[in-house]
């Protein structure tokens, strides 16, 4: 049997020389921004994964195949493509077997680098505890494809759409690292502080490799959550948010949103109701996560 994997030339050129690779998701690109901007980004947060020494590999569901590197063609396909599937570890395999298009989210981006042996993926925030899960359930999967599949995921935390302390708690309950990078607190996607404290602090790319590693060795599975902080000059700070996540709550409440719509519905609306302000934050953060991920991947490499 053979994977249903296709490199891009880049990616294969890379995974020949030993170079180092970074995994990028595609949900941010279908469902996290809107178009053009979605297409701008994912090209600079390529670029500056080259310009950090490493080869990125933006992962998508095309024609039967798990596309990991997208070529500039493909890549411009799927940030215009209308109805792609949000796809999540329960969706991947009926996507590929159907012929859908799909994008990854975090844990089916992690379950695809892992098949093709990469090791560090960058992304906006993941997925977590949504407020209101004692109610709804709604637990991002993202969370258990961390304390199943060995990927290193750099995010600037969780989004602070999510109820946080919770989220935090299921992490430590499926034994995931939460790492913050070069400070204590735990950071909130457009805040650099959430207010609660990281469970653990590492301020070098090298250490978060070789903890990496030592996982590997030690035999448990999983991977590493490393939580790092929008840039100064392009936070928000959480309490001028906070009014506006509670009333895109309300909405998505009031309107019945559920599933996989939560999250694109309150990305949206947050995007709104700034005034575009928290897109101009989410680009500053995911590539300020595709350069330390860039990093991390050069100290894995073998
Ligand atoms: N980070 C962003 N924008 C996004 C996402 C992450 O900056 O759109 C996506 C990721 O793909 C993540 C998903 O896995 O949101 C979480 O969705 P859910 O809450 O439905 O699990
Ligand atoms: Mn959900």
């Amino acid at each position: 049997m053979t994977l249903p994997l296709i490199l891009s030339p880049e990616v294969a050129a890379a995974k020949s020389e030993g170079a180092a690779i970074v995994a990028l998701e595609s949900t941010i690109i279908t469902h996290g921004m809107p178009y053009p901007q979605n297409l701008e980004t994912a090209r600079l947060v390529e670029d500056d994964v080259r310009q950090s020494g490493a080869v990125p590999a933006t992962i998508a569901v095309m024609d039967h195949a798990i596309h990991i590197g997208l070529t500039d063609a493909q890549l411009e396909a799927l940030a215009q493509a209308k109805n792609v599937a949000k796809l999540s570890r329960a969706d991947l395999a009926v996507c590929l077997a159907t012929g859908g298009t799909g994008a990854t989210t975090v844990a089916a981006t992690m379950i695809c680098a892992h098949l093709a042996d990469i090791h560090v993926f960058a992304t906006g925030g993941i997925g977590g505890v949504h407020k209101g899960a004692e109610e709804t359930f709604d637990i991002s999967a993202d969370l258990q494809e961390l304390s199943a599949t060995p990927v290193t995921v750099v995010g600037a935390g969780a989004k602070a759409i999510l109820d946080l302390p919770k989220t935090l708690e299921v992490l430590e309950t499926l034994g995931v690292p939460v790492i913050a990078y070069g400070q204590p607190a735990f950071p909130a996607f457009w805040s650099r502080d959430s207010g609660l404290p990281a469970p653990l602090q590492l301020d070098e790319p090298a250490q978060i490799a070789a903890a990496h590693k030592m996982r590997g060795d030690l035999g448990l599975p999983g991977g590493q959550l490393v939580a790092n902080p929008i840039p100064h000059e392009a936070e928000i700070p959480a309490a001028t948010l906070a009014p506006m996540i509670a009333q895109a709550q309300a909405e998505a409440d009031a309107q019945g949103i559920a599933g996989k719509g939560v999250t694109p519905f309150l990305l949206q609306r947050l995007f709104e109701l700034t005034e575009g302000a928290t897109l101009t934050a989410n680009i500053a953060l995911v590539r300020n996560n595709a350069r330390v991920a860039a990093q991390i991947a050069q100290h894995l490499r073998a």
